[in-house]
């Protein structure tokens, strides 16, 4: 993409609204802009960032054997009268009524409607088990949306859900999921911490926060130093195999959020606990039969027994996760997109816009990494080269090429890490070897 063409409206001064660093950054890089409280436009760059990190999401859904679907944001009131949560939702739930009067929501969440689903097509142990997900907007009319993408009112959440026949085989969902929530937040450059946490209005005794480090962050979180110093899982991993030991590997450290961490029962010494902030990007639940009771979501089992399944849901932040990197990973000039994720896999810069040798140069290169697929972002404005190099460090993308009079003459471009900081001069050709195989987005 040509600079020149991009919608991308920066902004030179820090918007004074925003109070924290990722949602100024999303801000100024022209990414989102706000249209109400806790409701945003996603820009043309924030847009590709997001819809990276949702395609890490469900590949890596797909891969624990979750299936995708689609359920709509509007969903019927009866559903939830039925589950009992119609009432208990309170005010976070935004309701309204159609034309026919009758009483509608914008979803917050869809353990009602998915159940619903579910019980109008199986009836036999022999269907199970099932894991289905979709990603898709929510509503909450949060009292106090804040900070941007972090707490918005309207965002994007993958929410999974599963079926089974009991306790053991719901156990193995859930593992399912708890190890897919590892690979994923690994795969967007993350160090997620995965601790105990409460289940609130959506239920049961069983469940896990997954929660970056930050001092942003809104959550207060306690850990054991251990859980910090451990790799994120990276390794492919097998998922009819029994993933108990991994989990096992992370839970038998001590990390709990501040609703459930005791500091009287806290069972490891202070010295080798950490207290920090942190930030929920992902939220699994075992709730057992709480919402098929209710909603009569019942199978006949192998001995012909009616019996009512075992559910969990398994939520992850998509949108909040944008926000969530860019608290993790960047610098006083700007974003650093770790590549999974970057709108680009690198920028092209035109240090001298004058020169028609370089401006011919520089659109050589721009079309030759092009047709190796390489997303390149040229910046061919008529602008100051000084504008150019703070402009592409604000965007975050990992590498840029600089091209300027003196180095063309010698057949050599500058080539800056954007993590790093280092430069090296390379010659013009070995450019095309060097990116050959940067695809971000693609990587496994
Ligand atoms: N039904 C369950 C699991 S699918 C559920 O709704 N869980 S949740 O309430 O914990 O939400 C799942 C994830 O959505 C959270 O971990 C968080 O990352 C994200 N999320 C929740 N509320 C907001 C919000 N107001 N703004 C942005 N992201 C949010």
């Amino acid at each position: 993409m040509r600079r020149s063409a991009l919608f991308l409206p920066t902004l030179k001064e820090n918007p004074t609204e925003a109070q924290i660093i990722s949602h100024r950054l999303l801000l100024r890089s022209g990414m989102i802009r706000q249209t109400s409280a806790g409701i945003y436009c996603w820009l043309p760059m924030g847009f590709k960032v997001l819809k990276k990190i949702e395609q890490i999401v469900r590949e890596e859904q797909d891969k624990a054997g979750c299936q995708e679907l689609l359920m709509p944001t509007i969903q019927s009131a009866e559903l939830w009268k039925e589950s009992g949560r119609y009432n208990d939702y309170g005010k976070e739930m935004l309701r309204f009524k159609d034309r026919h009067e009758r009483e509608i929501l914008y979803g917050p969440t869809n353990e009602e409607l998915m159940t619903d689903i579910f019980r109008q097509a199986v009836k036999s142990y022999r269907d199970l088990p099932k894991l289905l997900y979709h990603i898709q907007w929510k509503f909450r009319d949060e009292v106090r949306p804040r900070f941007g993408l972090m707490r918005g009112r309207e965002f994007l959440m993958k929410d999974s859900y599963s079926f089974d026949l009991d306790y053991d085989s719901a156990k193995k969902a859930y593992n399912k999921m708890f190890v897919a929530y590892l690979r994923t937040f690994a795969r967007l450059g993350l160090k997620a911490i995965p601790m105990q946490a409460a289940t609130g209005p959506i239920g049961g005794d069983l469940s896990h926060e997954f929660i970056i480090l930050a001092d942003t962050g809104e959550s207060a979180v306690y850990c054991d130093q251990k859980l910090l110093d451990k790799n994120p899982l990276q390794d492919s991993v097998h998922y009819e195999s029994d993933l108990q030991e991994i989990v096992d590997s992370w839970t038998s450290h001590y990390a709990a959020t501040d609703e459930k961490h005791d500091p009287v029962r806290c069972p490891i010494p202070t010295s080798q606990l950490v207290s920090a902030r942190g930030i929920e990007v992902g939220h699994i639940f075992y709730f057992g039969t709480k919402y098929s009771e209710a909603m009569k979501a019942s199978i006949t089992t192998q001995e012909g027994q009616n019996i009512y399944v075992h559910m969990g849901s398994y939520g992850i932040g998509v949108s909040r996760l944008v926000a969530a990197i860019i608290e993790a990973s960047h610098d006083d000039t700007g974003i650093i997109w770790p590549e999974s994720v970057a709108p680009y896999s690198l920028g092209l810069i035109n240090a001298v816009q004058s020169d028609a040798h370089v401006t011919k140069i520089t659109g050589q290169i721009y079309d030759q990494l092009r047709q190796q697929n390489v997303e390149v972002l040229y910046d061919d404005r008529d602008e100051r080269a000084g504008t150019k190099f703070s402009d592409m460090d604000l965007i975050g993308v990992p590498w840029q090429i600089i091209v300027g009079t003196k180095g063309i003459k010698n057949g050599t471009v500058e080539v800056k890490n954007r993590k790093t900081g280092q430069r090296e001069m390379i010659s013009q050709e070995s450019i095309y070897a060097k990116f050959n195989n940067i695809k971000v987005g693609l990587r496994c």
